[in-house]
């Protein structure tokens, strides 16, 4: 992962400071390119560790085209938890204590931080006992999952994550084999719009590859995450197809480390990469890789530095 350390040593080489929707303020770089070739292993990182089960469940739930947090809690991801939860404090509903700006103010302020962990903890016990609650304060809005699967104009719905399989199956020369989350006329809609953006894939020589445009890069905590899981879309689909894997293409628009993770990137750059590990997926004679649940796909050989905590921005 040699790729991603060059990347962290880029921003805080050539970077420029700016502030943020979020009010953290970044260090970004704007247009950068990775590329991972999967044949040489897993791209998860070994530098520190990171939760492959919560990358595994946060796919296949876009891949099943499901846009509530309801299906997360229930497998104990809470990557998404503070965009149910902001529409949800946000909400005409809510009538507990104040939870303006909860993301900031949790990380400043310890007795606010206690206040606003109730909160979440009673939102997240909601959402698994009340079907009503989740279904309205659950979902996240049009995501990516309703755009992978269900992208509507008018009475037309178009499961873009079907067209792309029967496209590469079919036409696997095509150079339109294209799946986009950007849907100009719902983006306001969203819990928040897709930071990987659109992805097109390619085959030569047997093997699947893909690029992705992300648009805006979280490179200390989103990264990760990401690399890893369109490592292992590229495996799905590749599956599905009867394919090999090939590369992993990662475009970046605004590449930023966020100023409170700057001392967490100098420790992981102090670091030597390890052997990555490999994917694993077991069928368990299942059909179609839309009925796996993130208990059949792991990886095995991993053996990375501890885990380096940082807060999200929210
Ligand atoms: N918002 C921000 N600011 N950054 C993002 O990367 C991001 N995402 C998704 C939606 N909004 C985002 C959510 N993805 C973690 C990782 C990925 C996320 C959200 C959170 C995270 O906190 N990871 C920690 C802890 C994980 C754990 O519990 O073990 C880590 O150390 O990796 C980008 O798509």
């Amino acid at each position: 992962m040699i790729q991603y350390l060059e990347l962290c040593a880029h921003i805080i080489e050539h970077g420029t400071v700016k502030e943020d929707r979020t009010g953290t303020g970044t260090i970004s770089v704007f247009g950068y390119q990775m590329r991972y070739d999967l044949q040489k292993g897993f791209p998860l990182m070994t530098t520190k560790k990171t939760a492959f089960r919560l990358i595994a469940s946060e796919l296949l739930w876009f891949l099943k085209g499901d846009t509530n947090l309801k299906t997360l809690i229930e497998d104990r991801n809470p990557i998404w938890d503070e965009w149910g939860f902001e529409r949800w404090v946000k909400s005409e509903e809510y009538t507990g204590p104040d939870m303006t700006d909860f993301g900031r103010r949790s990380q400043q302020d310890d007795q606010f931080a206690a206040v606003y962990k109730v909160q979440m903890e009673l939102y997240k016990k909601n959402i698994v006992e009340d079907e009503a609650f989740a279904e309205k304060f659950g979902d996240l809005g049009p995501i990516y999952g309703k755009q992978w699967r269900s992208w509507t104009t008018g009475n037309d719905s178009v499961d873009q994550i079907a067209a792309l399989i029967e496209g590469i199956k079919n036409n696997p020369d095509s150079r339109r084999h294209i799946v986009t989350g950007w849907n100009p006329s719902e983006v306001n809609d969203m819990a928040l719009p897709p930071c990987h953006a659109l992805f097109q894939f390619y085959v030569a020589d047997g093997k699947l590859s893909c690029q992705l445009y992300q648009r805006s890069a979280d490179v200390f905590l989103g990264v990760p995450f990401n690399i890893a899981s369109y490592a292992l879309l590229i495996q799905l689909i590749a599956i599905e197809c009867g394919l090999e894997v090939g590369e992993f293409v990662h475009t970046l628009g605004d590449a930023h480390i966020y100023l409170n993770h700057i001392e967490q990137v100098k420790e992981q750059l102090s670091r030597t990469p390890k052997d990555l590990p490999t994917l694993h997926i077991d069928m368990n004679g299942k059909s179609t890789i839309f009925d796996l649940t993130y208990e059949d796909i792991s990886v095995e050989g991993y053996d990375p530095y501890p885990k380096i905590k940082a807060p999200i921005a929210v």
